[in-house]
C-alpha cells in the first residue's frame, strides 16, 4: 500500500538524509514538500530541498516554500552544525530550472488535506507551517491521518537532554507556541523526540560513516555532509521516515505533552506528565503518542539498506 506524506522541512543535513530516505523508498508517495525557517532562513531551505531533487535526478515533486520566521522565537546560526549553507558545504548544485510552485506551504497543505484521505504530515522542521494551517482552518489537522513529528525531548530515557538549551530541543525552540498549537489540535500525532534520537545504539559512529564512504554514491554523500563530525552523530530526522517504513523501529507510549513558552532556562521545553495514578483530567497538556525506545540497529539497517543498497 502506498504512503501518501507530505515532508515539512528545514535542511539541514538531517533533513537532508530524511528526504532522500524518503524518495529512496518505493512504498512511499511523496506528495509535495514543504519549507519552514529552521535550521536555515526559508528561501536557502527551499534551495536545499532543489539540490537534493537534482542530486537524486527528480523533476517531478512540488516543493513549496513556508514561513519565513517563526510566530514567535528566533532563527538560530546552526552553521556549525550544518555547515553555512545548511547541507556540510559539499557543494551540491541546485538545478537552474526546477519551478517552486507560487502557492505558499500553507496553502498546499490545507488543499492537499481535502484531496487525499489518508495524508501523513512528516514534520522534521519547527512547526511554524503546521500552526498556521492550524489556525486557518479548524478541520486541517482532523483530516490529516496522522502527524509524525520530530520534536522536543521528553524525560523518557537518559539520553533525553536538549540540543539548543539543556532543557530544549532544536525545531521546538525555534517556534514554541507553534508547537504549543501543534500539540492542542485533536490530531493523532506521533512526536519523535531525543529520547530515542541520541540513544547511542541508534547513532552514526565513526566506523558507520566511513562504511558509507567507502559504498560510495549516496553514502558518500553523507560521509562528507558529516565530515566536521568526530565520533557518533545522531540523525534526528529520518528516523520519522524510517518509523513509516516499520513501525519495529520504535515504541511509543501515549502522554500529556505541552511546551514552555516563557522562561529564562525552560523557553521551549517540551515536558510530559509522568505521573503515575493519577486521573486524566488531572494531567496537564495534551495526548500525544511519544516515542520512548528505539531499536537502532534495526533504525541503521533501514538506513544502509535504502540509501545504500548494503545491510550494513
Ligand atoms: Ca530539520
Amino acid at each position: 500500500m502506498t504512503i501518501n506524506i507530505i515532508i515539512d522541512t528545514d535542511p539541514g543535513i538531517d533533513d537532508a538524509v530524511a528526504l532522500m530516505l524518503a524518495l529512496k523508498s518505493p512504498e512511499i508517495n511523496v506528495v509535495g514538500i514543504t519549507t519552514v525557517a529552521g535550521n536555515v532562513p526559508v528561501d536557502r531551505a527551499t534551495e536545499n530541498v532543489l539540490k537534493i531533487l537534482r542530486y537524486l535526478g527528480i523533476t517531478d515533486i512540488p516543493v513549496y516554500q513556508g514561513a519565513y520566521r517563526p510566530i514567535y522565537g528566533e532563527l538560530t546560526d546552526t552553521s556549525d552544525v550544518h555547515g553555512s549553507d545548511g547541507l556540510g558545504d559539499v557543494g551540491l548544485e541546485a538545478p537552474k530550472d526546477y519551478k517552486i510552485s507560487d502557492k505558499h506551504a500553507v496553502e498546499f497543505l490545507l488543499r492537499a488535506s481535502k484531496e487525499y484521505k489518508d495524508l501523513i504530515v512528516v514534520t522534521i522542521g519547527p512547526l511554524t507551517n503546521i500552526a498556521l494551517a492550524i489556525l486557518l482552518d479548524k478541520k486541517f489537522s482532523e483530516r490529516i491521518k496522522h502527524f509524525v513529528s520530530m520534536c522536543g525531548v521528553y524525560g523518557l530515557t537518559k539520553y533525553g537532554v536538549g540540543n539548543i538549551t539543556s532543557r530544549a530541543e532544536f525545531n521546538v525552540y525555534t517556534d514554541p507556541i507553534a508547537a504549543k498549537i501543534y500539540f492542542s489540535t485533536p490530531a493523532i500525532k506521533y512526536l519523535i523526540g531525543l529520547d530515542v534520537t541520541q540513544k547511542p545504539s541508534a547513532m552514526l559512529t565513526a566506523k558507520d560513516r566511513v562504511k558509507m564512504r567507502n559504498y560510495g554514491g549516496i553514502g558518500k554523500l553523507i560521509f562528507n555532509m558529516l565530515r566536521r563530525f568526530r565520533g557518533s552523530v545522531p540523525l534526528h530526522d529520518p528516523l520519522t521516515i524510517a518509523y513509516l517504513l516499520d513501525k519495529e523501529v520504535l515504541k511509543f507510549r501515549e502522554l500529556y505533552v505541552d511546551v514552555e513558552v516563557s522562561g529564562i532556562y525552560t523557553f521551549g521545553e517540551t515536558m510530559a506528565d509522568l505521573r503515575q495514578d493519577i486521573p486524566d483530567w488531572l494531567r496537564e497538556g495534551f495526548k500525544a503518542y511519544v516515542a520512548y525506545d528505539i531499536d537502532g540497529k534495526k533504525y541503521k539497517e533501514i538506513l544502509f539498506t535504502r540509501l545504500i543498497g548494503r545491510r550494513d
